[in-house]
């Protein structure tokens, strides 16, 4: 079985002629346009975007190099007596557009254990960060440390050439996807807990040693987590943490600049903040339930005051979706199966009946549906992590898998410094009124 780079390099060739012939052929085709509102309205829908790594569909959600949700946690490989698809699974699948064997799984799994370990100096840098500083900023800050070990940065100081960008910008990734559950298990131990952070288990898969770490020890909760950290991988090229992380490595700055930067976009609550924001909304609301059943006209009540106060209903709404989000119902399936009488879910099933009604009232936003933050947290409240501040640190490990493979697809295909054309309010008024 070829390890994942043999195999990348075997499909290399075909893909970098495929876009070769693509361009040739199409490469002045208009594929969509920007209106002035589109311009001041974040570019929504506006196609000017290569990302190999997956595609997103405002009916259907998303789809892993075509794969949906239900379809990865059928094909993509398990762990021994486990159901839910196991993460290195869906590194291979979005790096190589396959679905990988048992054993190319099994075969990550073990790279990725060797390649685990910190620096002392990144772990007493973590020690030392004050206990409210924020886990998103410890986590930046921490990979930026560790961008001492970038093999990008270094091969391409050596002269490396463009055409070999990939393999440093693979082992970069590898790297780090490697060494992030204990940075993040670091800083979870560090700021709640006792410091302490076990060793990597050379028989344990990425999740389950993640858990390990993080100080839980249940199949159960090791199921969650792979399908957690398989489902927030990738969602398309658009959004914050994924568009950050392929502007700045279109600077060749190095997948820990990169990722770093992403990082930074996912620490904003309209993106992935709203994980911890929809938990520490859902426990005030059941503070102001007293805990006890409530109408859904009394829950409608309380939305409305929420809104009624200008703020946003985190975990519902989406920028490019316009149902429900698939990542949310596998979520509210898993739940269904292991705690269908949890009172926090069904609270926040209830809040499904009773939240959409009310944003289709109000009558501003496109999208009234849940989208994969709005389940996000019950289910981590569930297994005992209970801290929701840390929440999107969760959700930025799993994010490294899909921002860092689509890097690697910018190098393979030599994509150039991003650099689009931004215009004044005064140009476009002069423009508008001589025409
Ligand atoms: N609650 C209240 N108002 C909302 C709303 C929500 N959940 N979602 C959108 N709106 C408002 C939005 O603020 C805007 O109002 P203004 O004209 O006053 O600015 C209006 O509806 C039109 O917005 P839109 O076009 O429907 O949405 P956008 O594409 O501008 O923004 C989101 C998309 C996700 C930023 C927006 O839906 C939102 O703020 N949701 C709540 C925060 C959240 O859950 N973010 C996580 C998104 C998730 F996918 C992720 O990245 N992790």
């Amino acid at each position: 079985e070829p390890t994942l780079k043999e195999r990348l390099a075997q499909i290399i060739p075909a893909k970098i002629e495929e876009v070769k012939q693509l361009k040739a052929e199409h490469g002045d085709k208009i594929i969509g346009t920007c209106t002035v509102s589109q311009a001041y309205g974040g570019m929504r829908s506006v196609k000017s975007l290569i990302t190999e790594t997956s595609l997103l569909d405002p009916e259907e959600g998303i789809r892993f190099r075509g794969f949906t949700i239900p379809e990865c946690q059928d094909k993509l490989p398990k762990a021994k007596g486990g159901q839910e698809p196991l993460p290195e699974g869906i590194l291979w699948l979005l790096l190589t557009g396959e679905i990988p064997s048992e054993a190319q799984v099994q075969q990550l799994s073990k790279d990725l254990v060797k390649r685990a370990g910190l620096p002392d100096f990144v772990v007493s840098m973590i020690k030392n960060f004050p206990k409210e500083m924020h886990p998103m900023s410890q986590l930046s800050a921490a990979v930026l440390a560790l961008q001492t070990n970038s093999k990008f940065a270094a091969a391409y100081q050596e002269g490396v050439k463009k055409t070999q960008y990939w393999e440093s910008t693979l082992e970069d990734t590898l790297d780090i996807v490697a060494k992030l559950p204990e940075i993040a298990a670091l800083i979870y131990r560090t700021v709640y807990k006792d410091g302490k952070v076990p060793a990597v288990d050379a028989n344990l898969d990425w999740a389950a040693n993640f858990n390990r770490m993080l100080g839980f020890n249940s199949h159960e909760f090791d199921e969650l987590m792979r399908l957690y950290l398989t489902i927030h991988t990738d969602h398309e090229g658009g959004n914050v943490s994924a568009h950050a992380t392929h502007l700045v490595g279109s600077a060749l700055s190095d997948p820990y600049y990169s990722y770093a930067a992403g990082m930074c976009g996912l620490a904003g609550p309209l993106h992935g903040l709203a994980n911890q924001e929809v938990l520490s909304w859902t426990l005030d609301l059941q503070q102001k339930i007293g805990n006890k059943e409530i109408t859904n006209d009394q829950l409608a009540d309380l939305v409305w005051e929420g809104l009624n106060a200008g703020r946003v209903v985190p975990g519902f709404g989406h920028a490019v979706l316009r149902k429900t989000d698939p990542r949310y119902t596998c979520q509210r399936e898993f739940a269904l199966k292991h705690l269908p009488n949890d009172p926090l879910f069904k609270l926040v099933s209830q809040i499904y009946d009773v939240v959409p009604p009310v944003l289709t009232k109000q009558g501003k936003t496109k999208n009234p549906w849940p989208n994969v933050d709005a389940h996000s947290g019950v289910l981590l409240q569930y297994y005992g992590l209970k801290e929701h501040n840390y929440y999107t640190v969760l959700f930025g490990v799993s994010r490294a898998i899909g921002v860092l493979s689509s890097l690697v697809w910018d190098r393979i295909l030599t994509l150039p410094i991003e650099r689009p054309k931004s215009i004044t309010t005064e140009s476009l008024v002069k423009e508008f009124k001589a025409s």
